[in-house]
């Protein structure tokens, strides 16, 4: 295994040019809002294609929560868009290695495909309400644990209370 920089960005994921572009998405993969409706939104409607054809063929039931599924990325500046489902955040139960599993599965279908460079959203950190802190905690650690021939992981933070506390992890 090569080893893997961590790299930090504050902007917008869809600007990327990268081999792969991680999704927060839903288990329909129809699309939604944050970054999910901006990749689409940008991406074009291929990505949107594919993604209705994946249901079609292996997940009718929907991509389940920690998992990962590649398409093509469209008109992005990226070869493909990796979509990944974050686990909602919730007080009473631990769903800490679904969150780990998201990276951990990203980073899996990247290798697959042969991805060299790899963006990162903050996932499960906007619409499922996932502390920053913890998320960039779980996020960089499963990052530096994980086996991966990916050279570069760049996470691409929105704003700067996220881009602060990724920071803060990488150090
Ligand atoms: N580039 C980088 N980061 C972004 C961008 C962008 N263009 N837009 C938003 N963020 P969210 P989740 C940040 O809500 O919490 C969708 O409806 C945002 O500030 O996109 O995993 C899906 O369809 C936040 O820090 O994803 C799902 O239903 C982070 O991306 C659900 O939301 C994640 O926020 C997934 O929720």
């Amino acid at each position: 295994m090569t080893s893997t920089t961590l790299t930090l960005v504050q902007g917008d994921i869809t600007r990327q040019r990268v081999d792969a572009i991680v999704n927060a998405a839903n288990s329909s993969l129809l699309g939604g809002g944050g970054v999910d409706g901006a990749i689409h939104r940008r991406g074009g409607p291929a990505i949107l294609q594919e993604c209705r054809a994946l249901r079609a063929s292996r997940y009718g039931k929907g991509l389940p929560t920690g998992q990962a599924v590649a398409t093509t990325a469209g008109d992005l500046d990226a070869r493909w868009v990796i979509h990944t489902v974050g686990p909602v955040h919730s007080r009473t139960e631990d769903r800490s290695h679904l969150l780990a599993s998201c990276y951990r599965e990203s980073l899996r279908v990247a290798d697959e495909l042969g991805a060299r460079t790899v963006a990162f959203p903050a996932i499960s950190t906007g619409v499922h309400r996932w502390p920053l802190d913890d998320a960039a905690r779980i996020a960089v650690e499963t990052v530096r644990r994980t086996g991966t021939a990916v050279e570069e992981v760049r996470f691409v933070l929105f704003d700067d209370t996220a881009y602060r506390a990724f920071a803060a992890r990488i150090g």
